[in-house]
């Protein structure tokens, strides 16, 4: 019996650890994936007939599909259900739990199997049963999400939440996709009426100085469109390549009263035609498809194809007498870009390894670490920059050089810009004027809207524009002085703009900045201090990585492995992997006190294993190990941490062969024999090694579960999870973190409002625009960086809710807090944040300098006006893991804390 019942936990324990293992990640900040998946063909309905025959079939294969379902044999049952349901719809109302139910069994066994086709086949045959069903469009948009479909998805999670708006499931995924549908900066856009201003007036004087026919490249909400045509413009088009903008533009012109009145395409620009689009050549092309690195919109293209294809000749310096009506051009006409050398601690923890040790494991066997941002263009996996707001940076910046001059475009010059990719790369010798280490080439630019006007989206402009970042990806440490000359290159290839530091000149030499090829060689880990290695100074830092570039010709492979920025960041975390240590050693050590005391494995009443040959070195697992489980998302180094911990057996959930092969060398370099540590998901994937798991008389001693998203949310079903972990865990087993508390304060900040509705009661340039695209405000804000967010704080920090991971039955869903306001003004906002507990003793907070996390926040539905001493009621709830709040004066002093909390039923 008690073996019966062990074999089933393991089984389960099998597929539930899958279940730990696999989460939709909503976070990844990789631009998105916009390839459409495959659509199944639509088939012919069943008419329904009645008949005596009919009804027999209907409830043998009811029948049918209660005992399928009854023996887990889903497949079967949902080919039973969606027989029974197309022959007998009445039974629809009766039927649909056991068929949803079905549906989604089935529908992960499809997707653990990989038969994405089949899987979606079910769902669209489901949906032809249920069209309106908010939960099957739900779940379908989940598996959508997870193959990588995430503007369908978010489709369907938005589709799902305007049938039952108050459906928690359908919310919690709408808000943490909300920005593959219309992306945060829409709203900056839209509420930054410099911008908005300038742009209108450039449109007004190209169409009042006669040109009269106007296309919008990427309309977004219609506004340039909109522009054009009340300047007068006779003939206004516009495209828009996403389906969500281009409906929601659509719905904004038409209530501007102009429908009919300008032509809107969902289209991309390239694919347009004339006269099939539209009629013939216009005069004026406006366009704001221009991202912070300039060109990733795809600016070059598109204009290209626009000179070639939809615009009329340009006014030409031979013949300067053709009416304007008559030549085309573009607003904007061009534009300069700048480039500045930055030392930014905040940039290198996320783009390069700086630590030499991390949780008592020496990294220099990692191999080279790289960020999935790369000037290189080989590799399809990087992107030439990653893009941030150099004013919010924490820790700041400073400028190593003056900014210079990277490129100047002309927008109305076809030649130049098909001759731009086909340029020699360029290189400049820049003067380096301030004293640090070289961490990355931040670049932005002036946008000539026309001859008198510009915008710049420089780092000291009052903008909502971000720079873009191009990271130094060297794993040397290269302090720069004044007096050295940095060398950059700027080249364009594919239609990016790319910049890379490729030499430093100093006294009459050239040193070059690419990799030490010698892996073997000691480097000099930055440290995270800005100054790394103090008894290094500058001279021997240099000349420490002039000894690595004397090795270049070595041969030998490299180990080169690409970590998402978070991922390194999280490496570089120290305060964090020491907690888990000491907390590690702490269990271990306390298990086997028990163990001593109890005598070998009898605390689970166990068969004795029988003894193998004594342990050879200190880390070896032994015949008797206490077994630890790493659950959490991508690339992670506890479950090695826990492994050379000795007398431990480690599972890893690390997915990618490289990241498991990074573990394999940290562990061999780290004496951590290789039977100590394994990887989960490669022993799944076989269904015999399931079976034949080495622990599968065991329960585990630890399971680490990865609790705080890096954007500052809590991880989707953690505490589905939770409950899961704490049904497998042995006597005086952990889970870490045990608990997790949140902690928030009220804080005024124009900014958060800004980033996430169009303000303000006053149309957006004489337009109504704000109501259309405010549908899709978001109240939580992610990936904040509380430290520099500009904001007036109006109270103290107050914890705000408690999750109990050990215990999930403890836990509530709904908490009141009164919080006493330190100042007056307008509460706007509840930035948010977590205090990980991993025992009693040890924790860690979300927000703290070293950490790999960002903070989040609730904006308010209302900003609420408090005096300095007023107490606030903040109601705070928590629907599977999406967090609100809402806030009110509380008439009645008392003391801070909880006023209420209900618990989960
Ligand atoms: N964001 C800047 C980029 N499109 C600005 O689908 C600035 C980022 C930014 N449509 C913070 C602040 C800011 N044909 O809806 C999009 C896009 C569409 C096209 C048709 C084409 N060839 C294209 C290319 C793009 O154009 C719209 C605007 S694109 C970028 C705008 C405030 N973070």
């Amino acid at each position: 019996m008690l073996c019966c019942v062990l074999n089933t936990v393991v089984l389960s324990q099998c597929n539930e650890n899958l279940v730990l293992a696999h989460g939709c990640d909503f976070t990844q900040r990789r631009m998105p994936n916009t390839s459409t998946r495959p659509k199944r063909g639509r088939r012919n309905r069943r008419v329904p007939r009645e008949d005596p025959a009919r009804n027999e079939l209907v409830s043998r294969s009811l029948e049918s599909a209660q005992q399928c379902l009854f023996n887990q044999d889903y497949g079967t049952a949902f080919v039973h259900y969606l027989l029974v349901l197309n022959l007998a719809p009445v039974l629809k109302d009766f039927a649909s739990e056991s068929f949803r139910f079905t549906l989604f069994k089935w529908a992960d066994e499809l997707d653990s199997l990989g038969r994405i086709q089949d899987l979606f086949d079910c769902y669209e045959q489901a949906l032809e049963l249920f069209p309106t069903d908010e939960v099957i469009i739900n779940s379908m948009g989940e598996h959508l999400f997870r193959m990588g479909f995430r503007d369908e998805a978010a489709g369907h999670f938005h589709k799902a939440l305007k049938l039952k708006p108050d459906y928690p499931e359908a919310k919690e995924n709408f808000y943490r996709v909300a920005n593959w549908l219309v992306e945060r900066w829409h709203f900056l856009m839209l509420n930054d009426r410099r911008r908005n201003h300038k742009y209108q007036q450039a449109i007004q004087k190209a169409v009042e100085g006669g040109c009269n026919t106007v296309l919008d490249i990427g309309t977004g909400t219609g506004i340039l469109g909109m522009c054009a045509k009340k300047a007068g413009a006779a003939e206004v088009y516009a495209c828009e390549l996403s389906k969500t903008m281009y409906e929601l533009a659509c719905e904004v012109v038409t209530a501007n009263g102009m429908n009919g009145r300008i032509k809107i395409l969902h289209m991309k620009s390239l694919e347009m035609e004339v006269p099939k689009d539209i009629p013939k050549r216009v005069s004026l092309v406006v366009t704001e498809t221009v991202d912070a690195g300039l060109f990733g919109e795809g600016i070059i293209e598109s204009l290209i194809h626009a000179w070639n294809h939809l615009l009329l000749p340009p006014q030409s310096t031979q013949d300067p007498s053709r009416p304007p009506s008559q030549a085309g051009r573009v607003i904007p006409a061009g534009a300069t870009v700048f480039g500045m050398a930055v030392q930014c601690l905040e940039i290198r923890r996320h783009h390069r390894l700086c630590v030499s040790e991390i949780g008592g494991l020496a990294t220099a066997a990692a191999g080279e670490l790289h960020s999935p941002v790369s000037c290189s263009s080989e590799d399809d996996s990087t992107e030439p920059y990653t893009t941030e707001r150099l004013s919010r940076l924490p820790g700041g910046y400073t400028p190593l050089t003056e900014p210079f001059n990277a490129l100047d475009i002309d927008f109305n010059n076809v030649q130049e810009l098909e001759g731009l990719c086909s340029r020699e790369v360029s290189r400049v010798r820049l003067p380096v004027t301030g004293e640090g280490l070289l961490d990355a080439l931040a670049v932005w630019f002036q946008l000539h809207l026309d001859q008198q006007s510009s915008l710049s989206t420089g780092p000291k402009e009052d903008t909502c524009w971000e720079q873009a970042i191009y990271p130094v990806q060297t794993p040397h440490n290269f302090p720069l002085r004044p007096g050295d000359e940095l060398i950059v290159e700027i080249s364009c290839r594919d239609a990016y703009l790319r910049l890379c530091s490729v030499a430093v000149a100093r006294d009459g030499r050239e040193f070059r900045l690419d990799d030490c090829l010698d892996p073997d060689k000691p480097r000099n880990n930055p440290g995270p201090s800005g100054n790394p290695n103090p008894s290094l100074n500058a001279e021997a830092e240099l000349c420490s990585a002039l000894a690595c570039l004397g090795t270049e010709q070595s041969s030998g492979p490299r180990d080169y492995t690409m970590l998402e920025c978070a991922e390194m960041a999280l490496l570089n975390n120290q305060p964090y992997h020491d907690s888990f240590r000491r907390a590690l050693a702490k269990l271990i050590t306390n298990l086997k006190d028990a163990r001593s005391v109890q005598g070998p494995s009898q605390g689970q009443g166990l068969e004795v294993m029988p003894l193998t040959d004594p342990p050879s070195g200190p880390m070896d697992p032994g015949p008797d190990p206490f077994y630890v489980l790493d659950v959490s998302e991508g690339f992670s180094v506890l479950s090695l941490m826990a492994a050379s911990q000795g007398q431990v057996k480690a599972y890893s959930s690390v997915e990618k062969t490289q990241h498991q092969a990074v573990l394999r060398r940290l562990a061999r370099a780290n004496g951590v024999p290789e039977e100590a540590l394994e990887f989960w998901l490669n022993q799944v994937e076989d269904e015999q090694a399931v079976l034949q798991r080495p622990s599968r008389e065991k329960l585990w001693s630890a399971i680490i579960l990865d609790c705080v998203e890096t954007c500052g949310l809590v991880r989707q079903k953690l505490m589905e999870k939770a409950t899961l972990a704490r049904c497998l865990l042995e006597d005086g087993g952990q889970i870490f973190p045990e608990r997790i508390v949140l902690y928030g304060m009220l804080v005024e900040s124009d900014t958060l409002l800004l980033e996430s509705a169009v303000q303000g009661q006053e149309p957006t340039l004489g337009f109504n625009i704000a109501p259309f695209i405010n549908q899709f405000t978001v109240p939580v804000h992610v990936f904040l960086d509380l430290s520099t967010l500009q904001c007036r704080h109006l109270s103290d920090s107050v914890e705000l809710f408690i999750l109990d991971l050990m215990n999930t039955n403890a836990n509530y869903t709904n908490r009141d807090v009164k919080v006493q306001a330190s100042a007056s003004g307008r509460v706007t906002a509840v930035p948010f944040w977590y205090q990980i507990h991993l025992n009693e003793e040890i924790s860690l907070s979300t927000f703290n300098q070293d950490s790999h996390w960002k903070q989040a926040a609730v904006v308010l539905h209302q900003p609420l006006a408090v005096r300095e001493g007023d107490w606030v009621r903040l109601a705070v709830t928590l629907q599977k893991s999406s967090i609100s709040i809402s806030a009110s004066i509380e008439e009645e002093a008392g003391e801070t804390g909880t006023v209420d909390s209900v618990r989960v039923r």
